[in-house]
């Protein structure tokens, strides 16, 4: 941890490049029985003893329903030039299907021109998990049927507000939906069960591909992608145990996903691992998911490590780790993108994620987050380095704009770059939120004309 505030990364970065900070609906705007919003699945789990480690929920979170016009001011005080946002599909379409509700709809037109009236760029997320929980009730993204009514959900967004958002990015982090929320169950819907969480996948991506055809064919306008958590994997050891088993942990995490959207098939290795238990694919699926993209987001926060004998215990590596438990590893950001430039024929690509958890306090009104500004200044020169050697990159957002509603770790972890005081819902940027906008400031002033530039100074 550093005492002064980072350099600024040196690379030069372009005029046009996208910076900004991201949030999803379920983790800052509470208000969930609000204004005809309906149920989520998270508010469903939420409810089970035991899941969320504070016990809490997303009823309140950073209550940004109904402070959407001071967040909104708060992000244009950071400087950047984008907001990623996800939409609540309960909030807009209460039961998943059939009915829209005004109330919600009205929320997000608000937040996209807030933005624009501020000179921000929106970048919309369709799903960044909170499923609306009547459609469990018919088996969630297990069940076909669910792929069809989220195509009808992107039709109906985007003839609200696809005119004028930026981007639209279908799913946010598959991976975590199928494997989180579908075999180890720590995640919401909850389920235990492999050959459920393949299906989930399969369903996740055909419905990507369906969504992208039909807001093609509706003439969308917006920039459209998806969004994969991805991390360089690594072996434990050089034994041909740990290599052949950080292959498959590849498999499952990267090429499940990258192989169908770019090469129109799954990895094979996985597919014979999963045997039985492989995804059911009806003629024309993988040409689908395949469709082309405009652009590919990915959150990285770490590497992955992998050892045959059992989990990898993060600590031994003598890197040092955020509150979550994970690595800092930032040249694991340019070994990615360098990997994915190579091995596949990648669109742009952003950064839609990247930041970390840190134990903050707030004294005398100030944050002195010094690891978590190093996090941030540390993984921009990765990006930078990996532009220097030709990855298409357009963009970086920093997760999180405020500390929030951190999943099953409830409030217990933060990662804002603006501090959340949750008994008074009082916003105090950290010091990282500072160095942001100061980095922001400095390359906006590098590319500024000469006399644009002298008369700031
Ligand atoms: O908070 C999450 C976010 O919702 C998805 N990507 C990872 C973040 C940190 O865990």
């Amino acid at each position: 941890m550093t005492t002064t505030a980072p350099a600024f990364p040196t690379h030069p970065f372009p005029p046009d490049f996208v910076w900004g900070v991201a949030t999803s609906s379920f983790q800052i705007e509470g208000a969930t029985n609000k204004d005809g919003r309906g149920d989520s699945i998270w508010d469903s789990f939420c409810r089970l003893p035991g899941v969320i480690a504070d016990g809490s929920d997303g009823s309140i979170a950073c209550d940004h329903y109904h402070r959407l016009d001071e967040d909104l001011d708060l992000i244009a005080g950071l400087g950047v030039n984008a907001y990623r946002f996800s939409v609540s599909w309960p909030r807009v379409q209460p039961s998943g299907s059939g009915a829209w509700n005004e109330a919600g709809l009205a929320f997000y037109e608000r937040l996209v021109d807030g933005l624009l009236a501020r000179g921000i760029k929106p970048y919309l997320t369709l799903n960044h998990w909170d499923l609306p929980a009547a459609l469990q009730t018919s088996g969630g993204w297990a069940n076909r049927d669910t792929v069809h009514r989220f195509v009808d959900y992107a039709i109906g967004l985007n003839a609200r507000l696809g005119d004028r958002v930026a981007s639209i990015a279908t799913h946010n982090e598959p991976w975590v939906v199928a494997f989180l929320g579908h075999e180890s169950g720590i995640f919401a819907p909850g389920i235990k069960d492999r050959a459920v969480a393949a299906q989930v996948s399969h369903h996740l991506l055909l419905s990507h591909g369906l969504a992208l055809q039909a807001l093609r064919a509706q003439g969308c306008k917006a920039s459209l992608g998806i969004v994969l958590n991805l991390a360089p994997v690594q072996a434990a050891t050089t034994s041909a145990e740990d290599i052949e088993q950080a292959h498959l942990e590849d498999g499952r995490l990267l090429r499940w996903y990258m192989d169908p959207l770019f090469k129109g098939g799954y990895p094979q290795d996985v597919l014979d691992f999963l045997g039985e238990d492989g995804p059911r694919i009806e003629a024309g699926d993988m040409q689908q998911i395949a469709l082309p993209m405009d652009f590919l987001g990915i959150n990285y926060y770490s590497r992955s490590v992998v050892s045959a004998a059992g989990p990898w215990d993060a600590k031994t590596s003598g890197l040092e780790l955020t509150e979550m438990g994970w690595e800092i590893y930032p040249e694991g950001l340019t070994q990615l993108l360098l990997r994915l430039h190579q091995d596949y024929a990648v669109p742009p690509l952003y950064i839609t994620e990247n930041g970390g958890a840190f134990k903050d306090s707030l004294v005398d009104g100030v944050v002195k987050d010094d690891d978590r500004t190093d996090y941030i200044a540390a993984h921009i020169a990765a990006v930078g380095a990996a532009m220097r050697q030709g990855v298409p990159m357009c963009g970086y957002m920093v997760w999180s704009l405020l500390d929030n509603f951190e999943w099953a770790s409830g409030y217990e972890k933060r990662f804002g770059i603006v501090h959340v005081d949750y008994a008074t819902q009082t916003r105090t940027p950290k010091d990282s939120a500072v160095w942001y906008r100061a980095f922001l400031r400095a390359q906006q002033l590098a590319h500024a004309p000469l006399n644009v530039a002298l008369t700031e100074v």
